[in-house]
């Protein structure tokens, strides 16, 4: 591996921070949404205007009525609010990553600690300052903080107001917010990431604060998001050229295999796929692809599309892709746009792999496959933001914790972007785990559902002494960053 191989872990706010209300911090998205399980999804609280209270059966609302104030209600349990407190545990975790040996560590900022409401004129200077004090704590250890603009949070006040990104003026709010940190943190911040898994957008209030989940306002949402990202990228060169910034893509929806030989089957995994690469497509070579122009026609999706539009997607294409990994999907059989219309669906398990207790297909050559079609597809260095294993841990009497399962996955995976990089030529400029400690998951809010290397003692229901254990991976992990990915 090269020498510089950018080695670390990677988190979201909103599942790890807590503290939703210290000093001045907003509400967002992420705050009003209740805890699932694996059967049962998370829901949105919201009040009507005759004063009753209600919650939606999943993260999809594109029932809610035109009227609902999306709101943080009594009696509800909000995982987001204390997460794992990293808010107070920050310098204890990062000493931590220190330890393992990181020399990157991705995280996201909380739009909502900067600006509140996502429309004020004046930043909050607390919300700033917290990120400073993080940053330093980071650039002490000589761990390269690399930062997510927006991963999976929007300010609810945008999405009350105007069903955020699915109005153009989200656009202006997002730049506000991205010019003041980018100014603030020139100088201790070199890696930036736009938008987190773009093309999961179809998980509409999860990932983008969207108040409906009509394709019509998904899509138009989405170019609203590319055009956001790629003003960030025009911004972030002016203000410094030394930024490096990049797209963020759900690379495990783009590893679509046929359920069989038939060549129907093939043609409907090559569809599935590409409209997920839709979404890289714009952000790496600045405009619509006709395939999905013709897409667009065919299912009579418009996008509004404004005179200068062209010009920013052109002329904001990013310098890297980064990119989640965490399985491989089989075509579903049926009819290809209906299925492309259901986000959560993750598709049939593939009986040739084992899959975890979360239902996620275990493949690590289909990430040396993905790898070497995004490289082949683009010639961008890649960076892989996101790969691990969500699994029950057991904590032994004598507080040990034996998670092999978690070696395994690891260890497979790596050794499969090793040959991506050694016997492919495919350039990947570090990996980050998903997750370095235990935190909150998106997809259910459960704590159960854990990543970490390091376990954090804390149940489903916030009960716990957040103490931080190192499980065996730990120490496993360890090694591999010392040796540079020679030790497996
Ligand atoms: P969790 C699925 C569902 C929600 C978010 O997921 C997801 C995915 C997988 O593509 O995306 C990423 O926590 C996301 C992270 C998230 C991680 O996958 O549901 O970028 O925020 O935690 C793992 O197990």
């Amino acid at each position: 591996m090269k020498e510089n191989f950018l080695w670390g872990g990677a988190s979201a706010a909103n599942q790890y921070e807590g503290g939703w209300q210290e000093n001045g911090r907003g509400i967002a998205n992420t705050d009003v949404m209740t805890k699932g399980t694996k059967d049962t999804p998370r829901g949105v609280t919201y009040r009507l205007p005759d004063g009753t209270e209600h919650q939606t059966g999943g993260i999809m609302i594109n029932d809610l009525p035109f009227d609902a104030e999306i709101k943080v209600l009594d009696g509800y349990d909000y995982p987001s609010h204390r997460a794992v407190d990293f808010y107070n545990h920050y310098k204890e975790d990062i000493a931590l990553f220190a330890e393992l040996g990181f020399k990157v560590y991705r995280m996201s900022i909380s739009w909502t600690r900067i600006f509140p409401t996502g429309l004020e004129d004046e930043p909050n200077e607390a919300g700033l300052k917290f990120y400073d004090d993080i940053f330093d704590e980071l650039l002490k250890y000589g761990i390269e903080p690399m930062v997510t603009l927006h991963h999976f949070e929007v300010p609810l006040e945008l999405t009350n107001k105007w069903g955020a990104w699915a109005d153009r003026r989200t656009i202006k709010c997002f730049m506000n917010y991205c010019e003041v940190v980018f100014k603030r943190f020139e100088k201790k911040v070199k890696y930036w990431i736009t938008f987190n898994e773009i093309n999961n957008i179809f998980f509409g209030f999860l990932s983008s604060g969207l108040r409906s989940s009509d394709i019509q306002a998904t899509m138009q949402a989405a170019h609203h998001q590319f055009l956001a990202s790629a003003m960030a990228v025009k911004l972030g060169h002016e203000i410094n050229s030394d930024f490096q910034i990049g797209c963020m893509l759900a690379a495990s929806r783009c590893t679509v295999y046929p359920q069989t030989c038939k060549p129907i089957d093939v043609y409907e995994a090559w569809q599935q796929s590409s409209r997920q690469y839709f979404f890289s497509d714009v952000q790496c070579r600045g405009y619509y692809p006709n395939y999905q122009i013709k897409y667009f026609e065919r299912n009579g999706i418009k996008i509004d599309m404004h005179k200068d539009d062209k010009k920013i997607l052109e002329q904001g294409t990013v310098d890297f892709i980064s990119l989640s990994y965490y399985r491989s999907m089989i075509n579903s059989s049926g009819d290809i746009e209906e299925n492309s219309k259901d986000p959560l669906q993750l598709g049939e398990i593939n009986p040739y792999l084992v899959a975890t207790e979360w239902g996620i297909s275990i493949d690590p050559i289909g990430f040396r496959i993905t790898l070497n079609n995004l490289y082949d597809r683009y010639q961008l260095p890649l960076m892989v933001v996101e790969n691990g294993i969500g699994a029950i841990d057991k904590v032994e009497d004598d507080g040990t914790i034996h998670d092999e399962y978690r070696i395994d996955f690891f260890r497979n995976h790596i050794k499969e972007m090793r040959a991506a990089i050694q016997i492919d030529g495919v350039n990947v400029m570090g990996y980050t785990s998903w997750a370095p400690i235990d935190i909150v998951s998106a997809g259910t809010g459960e704590m159960r559902k854990r990543y970490g290397f390091i376990y954090v003692d804390m149940d489903d229901n916030g009960n716990g002494s957040l103490k931080r254990i190192k499980k065996d991976s730990f120490y496993w992990y360890q090694k591999v960053v010392a040796s540079n990915g020679e030790f497996l």
